[in-house]
């Protein structure tokens, strides 16, 4: 109805005032008969029901999420991008107008930079001429992403890269590797993220590696630091001189260098936030840290079309009539085929423990209630089958203690991880997003997948402890601290004192994760 308001409201003041009395009536009388039409078709859609919403919308309810989205896209082609399905549920916090100015700036430095732009085109001719960095003056710098590793990490990855890019006036331009297209929509107005498939380095990028004579760490060993472009390795096997790149005084070399490469498979962010030279932009762009995940997601990922109608027709299917959607997200890194009695143990414990769904009764037949019952839907991910089939007979078979009815949902159980298999990625999209839109949210450890689940819904989830010697630990879950992601391989080291130092340790919102106790994560004001 709020809407509805809304509408008149903008209608309304498309009407002339005074001197056009005749044309204003007609408007008045059109926009009546307009509104009625449009909250008819609402309620023909969605009939009213007597359930309290659970989730209110948190921050925004504009198709531009407080400026967050830029304006202007083709709606057709890219159904999710101002979708009513997400922006009803908001934000979580509002980003700062600084964050929305360095947005639309770097949008307008695509456009000017973006592939076979005159900039672009200079700046490859000097690639190819093999003009060693410093010499070069190309107008604009790139970052380029290869495609690496599973999807989850990939998101996150594709994260911190643009937020390195914004940083340091890069273009974001990403490897679709093989299997990247059909899964995102552009995000940028204008101009494409992807790499021209005729880009020069291209070739190499599968064979780019800690030994190539590019890579920064081995340049620093053989002290040789010149180059037409720099390959910076920062995945999980990185050593202690690619891990350089986290120290201001190599920040200012690499400025120089108008072509980087990256190979990631982490969420690098928190150590940004360690690095002087970032510091005061960081604050300013994200206030609020714990936040930082969150918008960049929401700006960055909107599911293609073919995606976006996974996602809707389940969501509207099987989750968009209930009181309340609890999401759980089952990532099992055990070796053998499951399903484990101690992991569906542990999502039992956790959930009951914590509240989040009711207890059966396994004594008693039935249960009256009066009135209409609370509903839940449960919302379950994982590759196999068998949690969701074992938690769904639970319901089916004993009465909750509460009286609530429970429905238990898993939309597919692909068995194993099919990286660069299509439908696969579209699936795993799907379901990352469809976590997202869940009102309460319980993960697993050390999973990507489920980072991006609750850092897309902006939501603090339960984190199931990962299972020892397989048995459920005690206590099952953990609430985290935040929303954020963790960073797994960050560096532990002092640039200025160049000695090794605990960095979960050095500022109040950079800390250890709650699922690894090595990893850094942001926290906002977490006591
Ligand atoms: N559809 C679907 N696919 C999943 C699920 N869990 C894992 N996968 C697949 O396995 C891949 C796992 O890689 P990530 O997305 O990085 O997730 P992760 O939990 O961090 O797992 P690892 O990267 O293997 O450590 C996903 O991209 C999917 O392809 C799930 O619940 N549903
Ligand atoms: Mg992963």
């Amino acid at each position: 109805m709020k809407r509805v308001h809304h509408r008149n409201h903008q209608e309304q003041k498309k009407c002339p005032s005074i001197i056009m009395m005749r044309l204003a009536g007609l408007c008045v009388f059109s926009t009546i008969i307009l509104s009625v039409v449009f909250s008819l078709s609402l309620v023909l859609r969605d009939p009213p029901s007597d359930a309290v919403p659970i989730s209110v919308p948190r921050w925004i309810d504009d198709k531009l999420l407080a400026g967050l989205l830029p304006a202007g896209f083709d709606e057709t082609s890219c159904l999710s991008r101002y979708d009513s399905l997400i922006n009803r549920k908001g934000l979580s916090a509002k980003p700062s107008s600084y964050l929305i100015s360095r947005l639309r700036k770097y949008e307008a430095l695509h456009r000017e930079c973006g592939p076979y732009t005159q900039s672009y085109n200079k700046t490859v001719k000097d690639l190819r001429s093999g003009v060693p960095s410093q010499s070069s003056s190309a107008a604009c710098k790139y970052l380029v992403w290869i495609s690496y590793s599973g999807l989850g990490n990939r998101i996150l990855t594709i994260a911190s890269a643009f937020l390195y890019a914004l940083l340091t006036n890069r273009v974001l331009l990403l490897d679709p590797g093989l299997d990247m297209t059909d899964l995102f929509c552009e995000p940028f107005p204008h101009a494409s993220w992807f790499l021209p498939p005729d880009f020069p380095l291209r070739a190499q990028f599968h064979h780019l590696n800690q030994k190539s004579a590019h890579c920064y760490g081995k340049m620093i060993k053989d002290k040789s630091v010149t180059a037409s472009f720099v390959y910076l390795h920062l995945a999980h096997d990185y050593d202690d001189q690619d891990k350089l790149f986290f120290c201001d005084e190599d920040q200012r070399f690499l400025d120089q260098v108008p072509w980087l490469l990256v190979r990631t498979d982490n969420y690098f962010v928190p150590s940004l936030f360690l690095m002087p030279s970032f510091e005061q932009e960081l604050n300013q762009l994200f206030p609020n840290r714990e936040t930082v995940f969150h918008f960049l997601a929401r700006y960055l990922f909107h599911p293609t079309n073919r995606v976006w109608g996974l996602v809707i027709r389940y969501y509207e299917a099987y989750l968009a009539n209930v009181d309340e959607r609890v999401g759980i997200q089952i990532r099992v890194f055990d070796t053998g085929t499951g399903p484990f009695q101690h992991v569906l143990d542990q999502i039992l414990a956790c959930v009951f423990k914590e509240n989040l769904l009711p207890d059966v009764n396994r004594k008693q037949a039935t249960i009256s209630s009066s009135g209409k019952p609370k509903s839940k839907a449960v919302l379950m991910t994982s590759l196999s089958s068998g949690y969701s089939e074992k938690v769904r007979d639970m319901y089916w078979e004993f009465p909750t203690t509460t009286g609530e009815a429970v429905g238990v949902f898993q939309p597919s159980h692909e068995g194993y991880q099919q990286t660069e298999n299509q439908m696969h990625n579209q699936k795993a999209w799907a379901e990352m997003y469809l976590l997202s839109l869940t009102d309460v949210l319980v993960t697993s450890s050390w999973s990507t997948f489920g980072y991006v689940a609750q850092g897309l819904g902006g939501l603090k989830p339960w984190i199931l402890y990962k299972p020892e010697n397989r048995t459920a630990p005690d206590p099952p879950c953990q609430r985290a601290m935040s929303m954020e992601p963790c960073f797994h391989a960050p560096p532990f080291y002092d640039c200025k004192a160049k000695k090794g130092i605990d960095t979960g340790k050095l500022v109040p919102h950079v800390r250890h994760c709650e699922d690894m106790s090595w990893g850094l994560k942001l926290v906002h004001n977490y006591a």
